[in-house]
């Protein structure tokens, strides 16, 4: 025989198994945002998958969500995998700029992140030190901050040397819409932004509700 149980939220009222479902499925989803917001997280963008000692032009790049790309002229992008003669090396894949492009960056299908730091190389072992003008905007195009890299010349490609630096930002290049980063001749790899959500924080929340959904019908057949 089944009862009759009511449950009282605030101002709702709710009878039944019904309530018991509305009150199991509210906790839930709760918890799946809270999780959601605790899950901000970091990622890295590493340009990978290039074969070594291979180097492609291409006109536009994408990895996680951030895609990069010139908007403002002919020259384009390379990806340049490790082991490539006159090239920097790091022993992975990386993202490299011609000279005179622009590289613009940005994440339409994630919110505004913050930049933390990326690596930076010259572009080839002749082309001298690396000099970047990078802008980051936000909201209605307003400058959140610019900063300009310089690198310190050393590329003995496959040599002993360490080719790329790593550059971290301050504080102020937070909720960033889109980046640009002038100057060209340059090599860009494991680019970090962060105040991202991480991809685990949306299966939080089905296995809530998937949690929910077995218990309530683990509880059904006891009534
Ligand atoms: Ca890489
Ligand atoms: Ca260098």
């Amino acid at each position: 025989m089944k009862t009759t149980k009511v449950f009282r939220s605030g101002a709702l009222t709710f009878t039944g198994h019904y309530g018991a479902r509305l009150i199991g499925l509210g906790v839930f989803v709760l918890l799946g945002f809270a999780m959601d917001c605790l899950a901000q997280g970091t990622m890295q963008l590493r340009f990978d998958g290039q074969p070594a000692g291979t180097r492609i032009a291409i006109w536009n790049y994408s990895e996680s969500g951030v895609e990069f790309w010139n908007p403002y002229g002919p020259e384009n992008l390379a990806r340049v995998g490790s082991g490539v003669t006159t090239m920097p090396d790091n022993g992975t894949a990386y993202l490299q700029v011609s000279q005179g492009a622009t590289l613009r960056f940005q994440a339409p299908s994630l919110p505004p992140f913050n930049l933390v730091s990326l690596d930076l190389a010259e572009y080839t072992t002749t082309s001298g030190p690396a000099r970047v003008h990078l802008v980051a905007y936000s909201f209605m195009a307003a400058v959140v901050g610019t900063i300009d890299f310089t690198t310190d010349g050393i590329n003995d490609s496959t040599g002993p040397l360490v080719d790329f630096e790593t550059f971290t930002f301050d504080t102020r290049f937070q909720n960033v819409l889109w980046v640009e980063m002038t100057g060209g001749l340059f090599s860009l790899d494991n680019l970090v932004i962060s105040g991202v959500p991480e991809p685990s924080s949306g299966g939080l929340i089905l296995v809530g509700v998937f949690s929910w959904l077995g218990w309530s019908r683990v509880r059904r057949m006891r009534l």
